[in-house]
């Protein structure tokens, strides 16, 4: 039975921290959905992304690991997409640990360590140092 995988995020400048967590979320499953925030949940989320909402969909598309993107408008809309999307696993970074433990009950969830020395942070950081 084809396991469906799901995970959230804004996805800003991409880096190989991103990349290491939706090849590692496909591996769990055939078939990954990735919620990305879109520009006014990233303010919710005190965060502004450089790239547009139709900019970061359109990279996280062209990433062979990707199946589909929908948008990420609210915290609450998780349950309804895992149910909408029939998703067997739910995958966050574990910078979220233990964040998401009531969607148990609808789905696996599983939290992967992040990846060392990169954030989108440290790319601002570091082009600021070049500008
Ligand atoms: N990530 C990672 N390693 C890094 C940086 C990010 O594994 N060095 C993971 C994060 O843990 C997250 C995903 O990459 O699972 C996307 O990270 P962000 O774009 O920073 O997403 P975030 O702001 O955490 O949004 O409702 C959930 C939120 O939308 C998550």
């Amino acid at each position: 039975m084809p396991k469906r995988v799901l995970t959230y995020g804004t996805f800003d400048y991409l880096h190989i921290g991103h990349v290491n967590i939706l090849r590692r979320a496909k591996a769990l499953g055939d078939y990954l959905v990735v919620g990305l925030s879109t520009d006014e949940f990233n303010w919710l989320k005190h965060k502004q992304s450089h790239s547009s909402f139709e900019e970061r969909k359109a990279i996280l598309e062209s990433i062979r690991y990707v199946d589909l993107v929908i948008p990420e408008a609210t915290w609450e809309q998780k349950a309804d997409d895992i149910k909408k999307h029939s998703i067997d696993i739910f995958v966050m970074g574990d910078d979220w640990e233990g964040k998401f433990d009531s969607l148990r009950e609808y789905c696996e969830v599983a939290y992967l360590p992040r990846t060392q020395n990169i954030s989108t942070s440290i790319i601002k950081a570091g082009l600021a140092n070049h500008i």
